[in-house]
């Protein structure tokens, strides 16, 4: 028996020290001290030993049992700490590789232009509004002094859904809508997209966009509107642009005006961006005609108003030098990645 425990250790620390990995030890475990192992099969013959012979055999079978542990537990501890290598080595980050870099999104010209024009009224003290761009003829014609018959109501200018149901030309119905809900002093920029059925070309879409302003207050007169208009031109074109205010008409304003900023290319002189005008039209305003004013529910006997529209694309061409306006829209990278 005794050689037979000799035997036993011998061959299990040979093959203990063969294993390949946790689950072999696992499997030895079972095969040498499990309940059905080569040991216990081994202590089983104690019974056939001499009370002498016990205690001895007792000792040295205690001895193997917690030498093969041993042996285990060892090996055990060799492979825990060869898996933490191999994790440590995949885990392995050259800090000095050079990294991707992942693409930067940009503002579209145009909102880069609509952010600035927001940006200046914010500083103005203007509210910021919006409204349906899918809208009732009453709001987008009728409350704005455009009677039925007027040019711009031809239905070759409009988009129709009913009757009575349209796809807004300009962003002043938002004005009637807010005047309808708010009381006087009202100071608000309305930007948006605006649709009107023309062919596109370089300077017509039949979607494009529009920042409208209005402001309501006791006083407000045609003086207010040019200081407001001219901080906008010093503001989008630079300190040393001026403004010039021509006579014009627009069925919701009277007066009303068309309104040029000293060209931003030769500063006056006239160059080929000016068409040697030396001023470049840029928007229309007026004083918030009467009607309209009560369309909104404002009392024009207590208050009086100016409003302006700037047509965003007309602007963001300027800025950026651009001869087409079918560029904002189409999406081309190659041009889209120059701003
Ligand atoms: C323009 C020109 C002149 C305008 C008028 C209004 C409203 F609703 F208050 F009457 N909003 N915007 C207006 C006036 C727009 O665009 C060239």
């Amino acid at each position: 028996m005794k050689s037979q425990l000799e035997e036993l250790r011998r061959s299990a620390a040979e093959r203990i020290a063969a294993a390949k990995g946790k689950s072999d030890l696992e499997a030895m475990r079972v095969a040498y001290l499990g309940k059905k192992g080569e040991l216990t099969a081994i202590l089983k013959q104690m019974g056939k030993l001499s009370a002498e012979e016990r205690p001895v055999m007792g000792q040295l079978a205690n001895e193997a049992r917690a030498y093969i542990e041993q042996q285990i537990t060892e090996h055990a501890e060799i492979f825990k700490q060869k898996e933490k290598e191999e994790r440590l080595k995949l885990e392995t980050i050259d800090v000095t590789m050079p990294g991707t870099l992942p693409r930067r999104g940009h503002k579209h010209p145009l909102t880069i232009v609509l952010d600035e024009v927001k940006d200046i009224f914010i500083g103005m003290g203007f509210q910021i509004a919006s409204g349906p761009e899918v809208e009732l003829d009453y709001y987008n014609f009728e409350a704005l002094n455009i009677p039925e018959g007027h040019p711009a109501r031809d239905t070759q200018d409009t988009f129709y859904i009913t009757d009575k149901v349209l796809l807004r030309t300009q962003t002043s119905p938002m004005q009637i809508r807010y005047m309808e809900q708010h009381k006087p002093p009202i100071r608000i920029l309305a930007p948006g997209r605006v649709y009107r059925s023309d062919a596109a070309d370089a300077t017509h879409s039949p979607l494009f966009h529009q920042i409208e302003g209005l402001v309501v207050d006791k006083g407000v007169t045609m003086g207010d509107l040019k200081a407001c208009l001219e901080t906008l031109a010093k503001g989008l074109f630079g300190e040393q642009t001026r403004i010039r205010l021509r006579p014009h008409h627009f069925p919701f304003t009277e007066p009303s005006c068309e309104v040029d900023v000293s060209c931003f290319r030769c500063g006056g002189k006239g160059c080929s961006m000016c068409k040697d005008e030396g001023w470049i039209e840029i928007l229309g305003g007026g004083m918030v005609h009467p009607q309209v004013l009560r369309n909104g529910g404002v009392d024009p006997d207590e208050y009086s108003g100016f409003a302006f529209g700037i047509g965003l694309e007309r602007i963001a061409m300027f800025r950026f030098h651009i001869d087409d306006l079918r560029l904002f829209y189409e999406n081309d990278m190659r041009f889209l990645s120059q701003f």
